[in-house]
């Protein structure tokens, strides 16, 4: 099915190729580089979902030979889809999902968060309070799975989700993401943009020693359509705009859903080109930072990863905050993008990559901390889960999960 689709592809562009008898171009060469990325990153997701299931139907058959039975098979793998190719139905049932779970009470103690009040906030709450930890430090990827994985449980077994996180793959969108299915304010979206503020400014980033500024994008105000437009955030701002209530943006400060989505920043972050570039990542180390900004070998003075660049794709308030950004729902559909880049990466080569990990346990090393070890404990707080060690997170098929991303 997917080998016909590449294939129809191949033909069509070898159609629009300039042809030798008329000379005529019908492309200009960026849009051409676009697309030939576009085709390149498409061919290396299908190797590396093919892998990923040839090892598990290989896995499958040893333990059998030994007499045991597989947890984790295609039969009961998730999949996880991209938003925009769900049923309406099924997108549906997502966000009343996270609608439910905003309406459950927070689990954390008020001593540590007062302003935690629906059981979304433990997810935020924990966010903030491990930030310094699990950015740009060699917990980063394997945490943020975990993180996820706890979030999807909770839509599953509290709320009576039935499906796994769906994905955002930002280049697909980046031409007009608050036109998206995702953005696009419709009752299937995860809710529209913000209302458009005009002359508002873009967001001014100060990571470690580099400073951002980037584009504003087409909102800026409050979100009034779709799943979340009534829906209330209580914590934060920590880092952008006016600091929330004590303790550090976990004092009770409710407010409305902020966004500013737009193409300025998706268009030069996260376009097909800076996604396919992270796979040439051969490296662990090369790898994370890449996906994260801050000092990207490509980065100018506004390096911001495509890991930013979905961030800063949704901005606002409190997307657009590193600390609380959990708080805007689709926070999990970005990071499922980058838990899926992950897992495809490391099923491309994972006799090398599989287990390969690389930085600290600190947040650009400061303070300076011990390098991130396999048996290293992590934990996501009052969100939920046990501690588990980073060993069993490096896959999405062994441990405690069973999923790919189609
Ligand atoms: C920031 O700059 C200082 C001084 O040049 C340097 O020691 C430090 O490593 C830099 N930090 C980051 C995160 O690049
Ligand atoms: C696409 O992303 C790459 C790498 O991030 C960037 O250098 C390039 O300028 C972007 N393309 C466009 C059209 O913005
Ligand atoms: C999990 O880790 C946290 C943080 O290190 C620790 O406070 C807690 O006691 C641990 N829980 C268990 C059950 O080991
Ligand atoms: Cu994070």
């Amino acid at each position: 099915m997917r080998f016909s689709y590449v294939t129809l592809l191949t033909a069509l562009s070898l159609l629009e190729l300039p042809n030798v008898l008329g000379a005529v171009t019908f492309a200009d060469p960026a849009e051409l580089k676009i697309r030939n990325d576009k085709r390149e990153l498409e061919k290396l997701t299908q190797k590396a979902l093919d892998k990923i299931l040839t090892k598990l139907d290989k896995d499958e058959e040893e333990l059998k030979k030994a007499g045991k039975k597989a947890t984790c098979t295609r039969k009961t793998l998730r999949y996880k889809l991209e938003f925009g190719s769900m049923q309406k139905k099924d997108r549906k049932g997502y966000t009343d999902a996270v609608t439910c779970l905003q309406k459950l009470k927070a689990k954390t103690p008020a001593a540590i968060a007062p302003g935690a009040r629906g059981r979304n906030d433990d997810f935020v709450v924990t966010h903030v309070l491990q930030t310094p930890y699990v950015h740009m430090s060699g917990t980063f990827l394997g945490w943020h799975r975990y993180y996820l994985w706890v979030y999807e449980e909770a839509l599953r077994n509290e709320c009576g989700y039935k499906g796994p996180i769906p994905y955002w793959d930002w280049p697909k969108w980046a031409d007009a993401p608050q036109d998206s299915p995702l953005f696009n304010g419709d009752a299937y979206s995860l809710g529209g943009n913000g209302d458009f503020i005009p002359g508002h400014p873009g967001l001014t980033l100060n990571f470690g020693n580099t400073t951002t500024v980037l584009p504003a994008g087409l909102g800026g105000g409050c979100v009034t359509k779709g799943p979340f437009k009534d829906m209330v955030v209580n914590l934060g701002p920590v880092l952008i705009g006016t600091p929330g209530p004590l303790p550090s943006g976990l004092g009770y400060n409710p407010r409305c859903l902020k966004r500013d989505v737009g193409p300025a920043v998706a268009m030069r972050w996260s376009n097909y080109t800076s996604v396919l570039e992270t796979f040439k990542r051969e490296d662990i180390g090369n790898f994370q930072t890449f996906i994260q900004g801050p000092g990207t070998e490509t980065a100018t003075e506004s390096g911001i990863g495509v890991h930013g660049g979905g961030h800063y794709t949704i901005s606002g308030d409190p997307g657009g905050d590193p600390y609380v950004s959990p708080g805007d729902p689709g926070f999990f559909l970005h990071h499922a993008q980058v838990d899926r880049l992950w897992t495809l990466w490391q099923g491309l080569d994972p006799d090398t990559r599989q287990y390969a990990l690389s930085g600290t346990n600190t947040m650009f090393n400061e303070p300076p901390s011990e390098d991130t070890t396999l048996d290293f404990l992590i934990n996501v707080g009052y969100s939920g889960g046990t501690n588990l060690t980073m060993r069993e997170v490096m896959s999405t098929t062994k441990g405690p999960f069973c999923y790919v991303y189609l």
